[in-house]
């Protein structure tokens, strides 16, 4: 299964370690052909190269466009060594064969990812590079193909363990990662024209992202993982800058971005607010008169769960909130920007990770949100859902006063990011109990004041926070118990989104309960 290598054919947008690898092939014995810009890098470093132009017989044209789209490189890719026609082709036609590809690509999702202007993204379509790619990882029982900079020292060291030559498996290895960047590739392009339309539709659409980083473990550790960005380079945990701390976790990396997303709900212009997330759920959400405050407000919401939780700040990091959050273990930290002084706070905590973005996420943006099942992918509109006051209707006899209105539209945005079925309490712009995750909204109901009563223990409170409290509902109450199990905790104010057949009892539950209702016409599921 050995496969000599005799010559290569090297055409690199990205030509770090071009001239490292060319020439230690060289010194291999191995010919090298290569494009123009390649050639000429590796010329200037004094290295023997011939032009595929030189080859094909004709000159590059239309700007690059046609440069190795040519029968004489092709041919030299796709030929079965072993087969006597295809060898016969070869000399009748003066084909040489070419036994390693090494291509890297246009840059077009670092194009994109610049904001480039449309005709540029397409210039960065790379046609000859893929086909030749996919052309020499098909023939992967002869050739090689090098896609990612990455592999050329496990090349070398390959052709050192073979005399020069390389198995099967690394070949084969080599074409299946070939194709995955192919694949990635062309999906990049069909996104990247998706949203130039300004269409995002879940239907006929390509998916992929690539690797930005290999994960030690997955959500467990017997779990092997990776994370893959789209280049879309929003800002979040794709895109953040990690200051200090442990390199990120399967686990981080997702909670950290259900805490920015929740956060970026909060605009900064109506003040500082904090989320600390455990476990994909918020276990506090916070505005503060200071960013210390919104902090020490969403911590007094449930300090058990906090503990070892990933905070989000919707505003920059700064010193006294910093201090504040060393008091206890943190995993995670994200905010955008952090200051200087902050940062020095955060350096005696060597473990605690400190993420800063360029900006908020835009929660009302348009995108695709995917999930995998068993034998399939699900796809739909990301839920960039938003109500606003305008888009409440009073069902109650009671009306809410300004101050509920303000914690009801806050316990809703909050509910949003609470897995389902989601019961939020809130009390002066702060979650006083959160009830996530349960089958039953009756007992996401009676968890979250019961995490209440615990924390007015803990705080020596004479009663709950939720006496008084604007309770939010992600979906319509079925019956009315969920509804008074609220009641019970204290709640004066609901909203959820109304809409189940037994809406008339609810709403007269709520009446005789002296509760102010307003219905949202949305829903919030969340799984
Ligand atoms: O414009 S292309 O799609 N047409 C081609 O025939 C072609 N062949 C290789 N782009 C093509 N390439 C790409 O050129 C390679 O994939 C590589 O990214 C780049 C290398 O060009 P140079 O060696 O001139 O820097």
């Amino acid at each position: 299964d050995l496969a000599p290598m005799r010559r290569a054919l090297i055409s690199v947008s990205d030509k770090t370690g071009l001239i490292d690898l060319a020439a230690a092939l060289v010194e291999r014995g191995v010919e090298i052909l290569s494009t123009g810009g390649s050639a000429k890098a590796l010329r200037d470093a004094g290295i023997d190269v011939r032009d595929v132009s030189d080859v094909t017989g004709f000159p590059e044209m239309m700007d690059g466009r046609v440069k190795t789209l040519h029968p004489k490189v092709h041919g030299g890719l796709l030929a079965l060594r072993d087969n006597d026609d295809h060898v016969a082709a070869m000399e009748a036609h003066d084909i040489g064969a070419i036994d390693l590809l090494v291509v890297n690509l246009y840059p077009f999702e670092e194009t994109v990812a610049k904001g480039a202007d449309y005709d540029t993204c397409i210039e960065n379509i790379d046609i000859g590079g893929p086909a030749m790619i996919r052309a020499a990882a098909k023939n992967h029982a002869f050739v090689n193909v090098i896609v990612d900079i990455a592999d050329y020292t496990a090349l070398l060291h390959e052709l050192d363990q073979n005399g020069g030559q390389t198995s099967f498996q690394f070949r084969r290895r080599l074409a299946q990662i070939a194709y995955a960047r192919t694949g990635a590739y062309d999906a990049a392009v069909s996104t990247w024209m998706a949203d130039a339309m300004e269409e995002q539709n879940p239907r006929r659409r390509a998916f992929a992202g690539h690797l930005a980083q290999p994960l030690r473990y997955g959500e467990n550790p017997h779990q092997r993982a990776a994370f893959y960005v789209d280049g879309s380079n929003r800002p979040g945990v794709a895109t953040a800058e990690q200051l200090q701390g442990k390199e990120l976790s399967y686990n981080n990396i997702n909670d950290t971005d259900a805490a920015f997303e929740l956060v970026s709900e909060f605009d900064p212009a109506d003040g500082p607010a904090c989320a600390i997330i455990k476990h994909a759920n918020p276990c506090g959400v916070a505005r503060g008169a200071s960013l210390q405050d919104a902090y020490q407000k969403a911590f007094d919401c449930d300090r058990t769960s906090a503990f070892g939780g990933i905070v989000a700040l919707n505003q920059r990091l700064d010193k006294a909130t910093a201090e504040q959050i060393v008091e206890i273990f943190t995993e995670v930290v994200i905010a955008p920007g952090a200051d200087d002084d902050a940062i020095a706070v955060f350096a005696a905590k060597k473990n605690l990770r400190l993420l800063t973005t360029t900006g908020l996420a835009n929660t009302r943006e348009t995108g695709l949100a995917y999930r995998q099942v068993s034998g399939g992918m699900l796809v739909q509109d990301r839920d960039s859902g938003f109500i606003g006051m305008d888009d409440l209707k009073v069902v109650t006899k009671k009306a809410p006063t300004d101050a509920q209105m303000r914690d009801l539209l806050f316990a809703w945005k909050v509910a949003k990011h609470v897995k389902s079925n989601a019961i939020v309490y809130v009390n002066g712009g702060a979650t006083v109990g959160v009830g996530a995750g349960q089958m039953s909204r009756v007992d996401s109901a009676l968890i979250a004041a019961k995490k209440a009563e615990r924390m007015a223990e803990a705080m020596g409170l004479d009663a709950p926070l939720t006496q008084g409290s604007a309770v939010a509902s992600d979906a319509f109450f079925p019956f009315a118990d969920g509804l008074m199990e609220a009641a019970g905790a204290g709640a004066s104010c609901v909203i959820q989104p109304g809409g189940s057949m037994r809406d008339d009892e609810v709403i007269a539950a709520a009446d005789e309960a002296g509760l102010a209702m307003v219905f949202t016409g949305m829903r919030h599921f969340r799984h």
